[in-house]
């Protein structure tokens, strides 16, 4: 429904974040920074092989050191009633039955098979390597043919290698394609690729045993997740695990909803030894067990007719889920995002997802929405070049008007992304660039420039007639097997995530809030959200600072203990604007409305003739007249501090729409892409609370597609070996490799988020690997006509291959 004006423009609110003083000085405080008296230290003996049987385990040489303090192996985590790892129920997926330390088989190169706790940090290591383990090596299932082949089974009580399966269909996509003019099939793909955060994951443990609960810090993205895994795990009551973060320095997905084997080691070891527990992982063991995103591949057939109007869109996505972790939706959300903001009629997306021998997949920014962005925007440049179109006016004749995108204006975005990036001079300079290459046997200049393009957005469709969709989502994956959402095994209760009925559980739509007016007049901003980098400080602070007129400087948040925030769902997903900043304002709204009541009474005058303004109540009339001061009423009533809270739920997910343009230069002689020139995207994410922190998430965002485009992966060799495990061989981009981002708005306000914003954390690496993508192609192709690279990250190795190729 278009029920607000879309406006280009700059938003006033360039706050400065007010947490940055803390970051910039040294004086924030990371987990692996805390150290308590007493303290023990943990160790994790990893799996040299990918898959292998355990024939046996010795633990004799460490536990004579005396550092030794205790061991635990899979078998004790069973004896001492631990269930599975947890997988969330949504999607459906196979159940697959592993525990934290291995029991029997290991499944990936790096799964930890047996935990140590020394006295001394520095014993740990040297520890570690005396556990002896006798393996048997077992073929491991690497690559997705070889999962699909099934010839070796990651799970021996699985009849196939298919984790999950999903369909989305509407109208008769097959009868379309064989009808239509112009087609065009590609196989698309975006290789395996970490979180890595530059703080790696940490835990601090200990036990109290007085109130019988565990007190577990760690480096999350949401508390109220890891509360809710141990809980499950342990098969104990939510309340028994009181979780803490102090400041988290990134996450990108990977400290999200994960079940990861280190805090529940760290509560087994804290409980049984009386000490605090910790332990923060290398580098490598990050990379070795931190779960893993993308690895997604689509066989993608786009078809239009003779105007270039798309009448049918087809796609198979295969996704490599490792051994499968906690989250397994990212396959789906690329197929529900494929469609993007177009028309399509007929369209036919499916999923399956198959499990590996390698460490178990999880979200990275963007957690399958760039995958889904790629497919169907490469898919468009490759039909514009087939139609001999423009690859805007492609998209023109395509997208979705307002009335179907709840506002959206694509055509006015579109307008406005060639208005700033001036796109007829853009053309005109890549054919004057181009025009100096002389072919590829010439010895002239070898630098080709290639312009490249992407849309991101959603439609609503009118008549929806999907057949899939999340009640599509349950097949039996050719398996035949039940399909279980729970736990099995051990503890097998049945109850997938334990949690106690009398507890509120708050869904993915929803975010609890609570503000806070001290008779000080100070203001304290409670959330579920949990900020790792995205400054909710700020943020969260203008919104109550906003609804109730107290300055930010007298604004305090507070995130990420699960004593002091009772409910909460997290950071991720892109969700804390719209959920978590509308749970602020309404809590702020309504403790504005507490207020004016206590006043009213205190004050013996009707409660429509004042107002709540500037942290002071005025007259209604005369908003100039301060009648009495917040902390003259909260005295006058008695109170030292009055609150609201709230649960706020959206109606339904709000997120935000962009268009990116990338030009660069590709060296033809080397396969390398020497510069990106231009790199301009065009936002509409609502109101924007914050537009240095909107842009900064922006930017921040592209150039993790960027990367994630031309050079960043995870490798492995044919065992299952990760060969990239230090930031010596796994490239993460520098500020030399992060092209300057220009950044324009509109602004279209959310009409279901109280402040008017939508989710934009992930919004530039959604829509940043099709632009660069494209961009590398649209150089190929001036290169060597059907020169293509597919799949990314297109490495130098993979462009040359690409342009020898005969
Ligand atoms: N914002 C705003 N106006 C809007 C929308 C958002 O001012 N219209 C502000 C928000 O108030 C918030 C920030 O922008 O301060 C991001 O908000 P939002 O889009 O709601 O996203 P989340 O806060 O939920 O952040 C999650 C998202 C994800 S999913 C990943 S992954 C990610 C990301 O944010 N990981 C990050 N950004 C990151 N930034 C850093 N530095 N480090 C990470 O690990």
């Amino acid at each position: 429904m278009l029920n607000q004006v879309s406006t280009e423009q700059k938003a006033a609110d360039t706050t400065r974040r007010v947490e940055d003083p803390r970051f910039l000085t040294g004086a924030a405080r990371f987990l692996d920074d805390v150290t308590a008296k007493g303290t023990a230290y943990m160790g994790f003996v990893h799996s040299p092989y990918a898959h292998a049987r355990i024939k046996s385990i010795d633990l004799s040489k460490v536990s004579s050191s005396p550092a030794f303090i205790a061991s635990l192996t899979g078998e004790d985590l069973i004896k001492a009633g631990i269930r599975p790892v947890a997988q969330n129920p949504w999607p459906r997926q196979r159940a697959a039955k592993r525990y934290h330390l291995a029991v029997g088989k290991v499944r990936f190169s790096g799964e930890p098979v047996a935990a140590i706790l020394v006295s001394d940090a520095y014993s740990v290591e040297d520890l570690v390597e005396q556990v002896e383990v006798e393996y048997e090596p077992l073929p491991a299932v690497v690559t997705i043919e070889e999962s699909k082949k099934g010839k070796v089974l990651v799970y021996d009580d699985w009849k196939d290698n298919v984790s999950q399966t999903a369909q989305e269909r509407k109208g008769d996509a097959e009868g379309a394609i064989s009808a239509a003019p112009y087609v065009i099939k590609r196989q698309l793909g975006i290789g395996r690729q970490a979180g890595a955060p530059i703080e790696t994951h940490c835990v601090l443990v200990s036990y109290d045993r007085k109130r019988e609960r565990y007190e577990v810090s760690a480096t999350l993205q949401s508390v109220h997740d890891l509360q809710k895994l141990l809980a499950s795990e342990f098969g104990l009551p939510k309340k028994k695990f009181h979780v803490k973060v102090v400041d988290v320095g990134g996450g990108f997905g990977s400290k999200s909803g994960q079940s990861y084997p280190w805090p529940l080691v760290a509560c087994l070891f804290a409980k049984q030894t009386g000490l605090t527990v910790k332990w923060t992982a290398s580098r490598m063991e990050e990379f070795l067990e931190g779960a893993a995103g993308r690895d997604e591949y689509c066989d993608v057939t786009l078809a239009c007719d003779r105007d270039g109007k798309i009448v049918a869109l087809k796609g198979s996505i295969e996704c490599d889920m490792g051994v499968s972790g906690t989250q397994a939706h990212m396959p789906s959300l690329s197929m529900w995002t494929m469609a993007g903001p177009y028309d399509v009629p007929n369209l036919d997306l499916n999923v399956t997802g198959y499990v590996t021998n390698k460490m178990p997949s999880g979200p990275v920014r963007g957690a399958g929405a760039p995958e889904g962005c790629y497919f169907i925007e490469r898919a468009m440049d490759e039909m514009a070049r087939e139609i001999g179109l423009d690859p805007l006016e492609l998209r023109r004749r395509n997208v979705v008007g307002p009335e179907r995108s709840d506002g959206v204006d694509y055509q006015a975005l579109m307008d406005a992304l060639v208005r700033s990036s001036k796109y007829s001079d853009l053309l005109r300079q890549r054919d004057e660039f181009n025009s100096r290459f002389k072919g590829e046997k010439s010895q002239g200049p070898r630098l080709v420039m290639g312009i490249g393009m992407s849309l991101r957005g959603d439609s609503e469709d009118e008549d929806d007639d999907d057949e899939g969709g999340w009640e599509g989502n349950q097949g039996d994956g050719g398996g035949g097997q039940d399909w279980s959402r729970s736990q099995q095994g051990a503890g097998g209760s049945g109850d997938e995530w334990a949690s106690e009925s009398e507890e509120e559980e708050l869904s993915f739509m929803s975010e609890w809030g609570r503000v806070a007016l001290s008779s000080g007049g100070e203001l304290t901003v409670y959330t579920g959200s949990s900020p790792h980098g995205q400054g909710h400080e700020t943020t969260f602070a203008q919104l109550a600072s906003e609804e109730l007129g107290i300055p930010i400087d007298r604004v305090r948040v507070v995130w990420g203990d699960t004593d002091l925030v009772p409910f909460g769902v997290g950071t991720f997903g892109s969700r804390s604007a719209a959920t978590g900043g509308s749970a602020v304002v309404d809590a702020s709204r309504k403790l504005k409305a507490r207020l004016l009541e206590i006043a009213s009474k205190v004050l013996r005058v009707d409660k429509e003739s004042i107002a709540f303004a500037g942290g002071a109540i005025v007259e209604a009339s005369q908003p100039k007249n301060i009648i009495a001061t917040a902390s003259e009423i909260l005295e006058k009533a008695g109170e030292k501090e009055i609150s609201a809270d709230t649960t706020f739920t959206l109606g339904s997910m709000s997120y935000s729409s962009g268009v990116h343009m990338c030009a660069l230069i590709l060296d033809a002689e080397t396969g390398v892409v020497s510069k990106i020139t231009k790199y301009v995207v065009v936002e509409d994410c609502g109101r924007m609370i914050n537009e240095t922190i909107v842009e900064g998430q922006i930017r921040g965002g592209v150039v993790h597609g960027v990367s994630g485009s031309l050079f960043e992966g995870l490798r492995y060799d044919e065992r299952g070996n990760l060969l990239t495990s230090t930031f010596a061989d796994y490239a993460i981009p520098t500020s030399m490799d992060s092209p300057e981002v220009q950044v324009f708005h509109r602004v279209t306000p959310s009409t279901v988020a109280l402040n008017g914003a939508k989710g934009v954390g992930e919004s530039g690496t959604n829509g940043s690997y099709a632009a660069v993508m494209n961009a590398l192609n649209d150089a190929l192709s001036r290169v060597r006509p059907g020169a293509q690279v597919n799949t990314a990250a297109a490495t130098p190795d993979s462009v040359f291959a690409s342009l020898s190729s005969p």
